[in-house]
């Protein structure tokens, strides 16, 4: 349901979106950036607390809602959620991440390259979204964000093809020319021009990337390039990719690979990849078991520390079902009771959920409604101190307790839709069990 509160381009009737009901925003044609060219980049889901949609990111959140669906399809399929496509014979989480999908198959350039993001040249004031008429800009092709799209669109043919046929296949088309582009040209992350002032996700490296996108390609097609792309990837990378965030993004591929048949994969790939997780894990349990709280972030709690808890927990129960190890499963759970409040602040970091939880996030619509939107989960911990307000009254706290419930705080206190996402997997396991 925050997905679909997050929703940019389509009216969101009070029926469904309640007091944070508004009319289709962002409805401008965007202009690509250091030209006259404008093209129909509307819809999509708002990135976070500001307004700005950005497809590497955006990416990571259709991962997250895909795997947990690929998991726990059966515990997932509910067509009855509250979304006006409730009832239409597709699962709603199919039905929300479809609404993300449908914008991003606009990002791509008619040479199968993918436009990283489409924002204002600022964030906007404190302002409801419909209110945010500033031009809109498309910012350049990127190869992380093309790799990050052919992954993702390749993962929706496998989840769509029982429900829509040419939808998959849009889907799967849009892949394979990502794909192209990729085979023609070589890495080229993304950086803001000096001139955009809005969110960057600078990305350099896409090898895990195209690491994931051709195992998703792969077990989408059968076709012997993908499978082939991904060895050459994998001998030629120094570490195994890792990772579920929105910058290291290797696990999701990882996960596609070892779950292929052995007829089709290499003895020695699955056990370097299977002993890198093993290591990863073993080194997040140590840190768990040492721990207070029983997370793996020792003393650094980044940026959207909460995300990486999950994310860590989500690694910690795939490591534990791969191999049979139920102290990474007992951990994975630590890390889900310090998000609903076994912390050291004891606070819920969910809003709406408990009785200490957040009700002052850096979320724009919570702060002109002066309401917090319940259901999101906010970044955390902070230890970087990343904005004035952070440090103007965190200065000298220890790393988990640099928080604080404001929302001036956009760098501890804010929302992300891949921030969600993580946690809605975790909350399907907990069902699920
Ligand atoms: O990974 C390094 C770590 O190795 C290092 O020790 C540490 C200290 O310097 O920095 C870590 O990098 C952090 C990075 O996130 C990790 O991914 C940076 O400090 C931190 O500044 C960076 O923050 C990002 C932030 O934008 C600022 O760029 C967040 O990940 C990212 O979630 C956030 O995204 C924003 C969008 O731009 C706009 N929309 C809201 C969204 C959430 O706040
Ligand atoms: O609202 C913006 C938030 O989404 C970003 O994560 C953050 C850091 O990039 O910036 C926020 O916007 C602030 C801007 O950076 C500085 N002026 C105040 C803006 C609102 O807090
Ligand atoms: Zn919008």
């Amino acid at each position: 349901k925050m997905l679909y509160l997050q929703r940019c381009g389509s009216d969101l009737p009070e029926e469904y979106a309640g007091v944070f009901a508004h009319e289709a925003c962002h409805l401008q044609l965007a202009t690509l950036f250091g030209t006259e060219e404008t093209k129909d980049v509307s819809g999509g889901w708002h990135d976070a607390g500001d307004y700005g949609r950005y497809v590497v990111p955006g990416a990571t959140a259709v991962a997250g809602l895909l795997i947990a669906y690929e998991d726990y399809t059966e515990l997932l399929g509910s067509d009855a959620l509250g979304l006006p496509e409730s009832g239409n014979g597709v699962p709603d989480v199919l039905d929300e991440v479809r609404y993300e999908l449908e914008w991003m198959l606009k990002m791509q350039n008619d040479n199968g390259g993918v436009h990283h993001k489409v924002t204002g040249l600022i964030f906007p004031g404190e302002v409801m979204p419909t209110d945010e008429t500033q031009e809109m800009i498309l910012t350049r092709i990127a190869t992380p964000t093309t790799g990050a799209f052919a992954a993702v669109m390749a993962m929706s043919y496998t989840a769509y093809l029982p429900y829509d046929k040419a939808f998959a296949q849009k889907c799967l088309s849009a892949a394979e020319k990502a794909w192209v582009y990729l085979e023609n040209n070589k890495e080229n992350g993304f950086r803001n021009p000096t001139v955009v002032l809005t969110g960057e996700y600078p990305d350099k490296y896409d090898t895990d990337e195209r690491y994931w996108a051709a195992a998703a390609l792969y077990r989408a097609t059968g076709k012997k390039k993908y499978i082939n792309a991904f060895e050459s990837i994998l001998d030629s990378a120094a570490k195994v990719p890792f990772g579920y965030g929105w910058d290291n993004v290797g696990d999701f591929g990882s996960r596609i690979y070892l779950s292929l048949d052995d007829s089709v994969t290499k003895a020695d790939s699955v056990k370097r990849i299977k002993d890198d997780i093993r290591d990863r894990a073993d080194e997040m349990l140590g840190l768990s078991v040492s721990d207070g709280y029983g997370i793996s972030l020792g003393m650094e709690y980044p940026w959207g520390s909460n995300m990486t808890v999950c994310n860590n927990a989500i690694h910690l129960l795939y490591a534990g079902k791969l191999l049979s190890n139920d102290a990474y499963t007992n951990a994975a759970l630590r890390h889900y009771h310090y998000i609903f409040g076994a912390n050291p602040l004891s606070i819920c970091y969910v809003t709406g959920f408990g009785t200490h939880t957040p009700d002052s996030t850096h979320h724009r619509p919570s702060m002109v409604l002066g309401q917090t939107m319940p259901g999101m989960l906010v970044g955390g911990p902070n230890s970087n101190l990343e904005d004035p307000y952070a440090r103007a009254v965190l200065s000298g706290m220890p790393p988990a307790k640099c928080y604080a419930d404001n929302s001036q705080s956009y760098s501890c206190n804010e929302v992300t839709v891949y921030w969600n996402s993580p946690l809605f997997y975790l909350m399907a396991y907990v069902l699920g069990e």
